[in-house]
């Protein structure tokens, strides 16, 4: 990428997209493109094909998704699974058409199966049942690794299909919906601000998850978008796993809140383990920079700043 090139980020104002355009204006990229979900519906093959027909971009990052936590997915999988392939299917089709020169699309580490043997390595996928909580997400994102093999293989296109860990930072959704990491600072936090002596989390706390801290992440995207020659789909990750009770104790320190945490079992677990290999992406020069520690704090002062009347 020349520092002049047309660069288009989907979904620039979520998690992954925000810290992408942090990450390119940082690195001195001038020609972002960008489009609020409002100004361009991605679910909209004509209103996609008419802004890439005006915009031309040459490089594209597609971090727009209908993302969310386990209470997300499992509570609206039409939602997800429509909206995931709908997206995919017309950003893909219209920057093959227009003649996007890279282009890298974003999946999760939870499209591995279930029982998958950890750490998880990219000739893994495909080779077994989903977690039931997140498996029209995951299809969906499974039927987006394929496209773009099956584009490459057919057009000679460079469309990379990434897998990174379990992304965390500033711009995530704090609510109920919100992923794991985001959801227990809010809960937190109001526990904290209303004096609350216990929280209640979901599941029994032993699930363990690559926490990914986003401004990782982006970098890790730029590295791939620059240096990463091939076009088959490679994970990334920090390599460290936390189970849910061990991150829910580190936050509780990050808030200042002392009281005590209960988990409820009557709600879902998820996945047992989801580690990435990620010995690709460091046998090219990678890794991941930012402790949990170090995120923590930066996400939780973000949150206290911007979200919290
Ligand atoms: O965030 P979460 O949905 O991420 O849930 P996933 C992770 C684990 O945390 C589960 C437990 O074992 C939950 O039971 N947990 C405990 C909680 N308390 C809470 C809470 O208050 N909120 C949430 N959300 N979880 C998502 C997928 O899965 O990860 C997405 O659903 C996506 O599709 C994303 O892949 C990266 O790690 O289970």
């Amino acid at each position: 990428m020349k520092k002049t090139s047309r660069i288009y980020v989907a979904g620039h104002t979520g998690l992954v997209g925000s810290a992408l355009i942090r990450a390119l204006r940082a690195r001195s990229f001038t020609n972002l493109i960008t489009r609020t979900h409002k100004a361009l519906d991605l679910t909209q093959q004509g209103a996609v094909e008419r802004f890439f027909k005006k915009e031309r971009p040459e490089y594209v990052f597609v971090a727009a998704a209908k993302v969310g936590g386990i209470h997300a997915n499992n509570t609206y999988p039409a939602e997800f699974i429509q909206q995931n392939l709908a997206i995919q299917t017309h950003v893909l089709d219209m920057a093959y058409k227009y003649g996007v020169k890279k282009l890298l699309l974003l999946a999760s580490s939870c499209i591995y199966p279930k029982r998958c043997r950890q750490p998880m390595k990219e000739d893994q996928l495909f080779t077994g049942l989903m977690e039931p909580t997140n498996e029209p997400y995951g299809v969906a994102k499974l039927a987006g690794i394929k496209m773009c093999e099956a584009y490459n293989r057919q057009y000679g296109t460079q469309f990379v299909p990434v897998i990174p860990a379990n992304a965390y930072g500033p711009n995530d959704h704090f609510g109920e919906n919100g992923h794991v990491l985001a959801a227990l600072v809010a809960k937190f936090h109001e526990a904290k601000s209303k004096n609350k002596k216990k929280v209640t989390l979901w599941g029994t706390g032993k699930p363990k998850r690559e926490f990914f801290f986003v401004d990782d992440l982006a970098d890790a995207c730029l590295f791939l978008m620059e240096r990463y020659r091939e076009i088959g789909v490679i994970n990334f990750g920090p390599g460290v796993e936390t189970s849910i009770a061990q991150l829910a104790k580190r936050i509780q320190k990050v808030v200042g809140w002392k009281g005590d945490i209960e988990f409820d079992t009557t709600r879902p677990d998820g996945n047992p383990r989801r580690l990435l290999d990620s010995s690709r992406i460091r046998a090219l020069g990678w890794s991941a920079k930012v402790p949990l520690e170090d995120g923590l704090r930066i996400t939780y002062d973000w949150y206290t700043r911007t979200q919290v009347r």
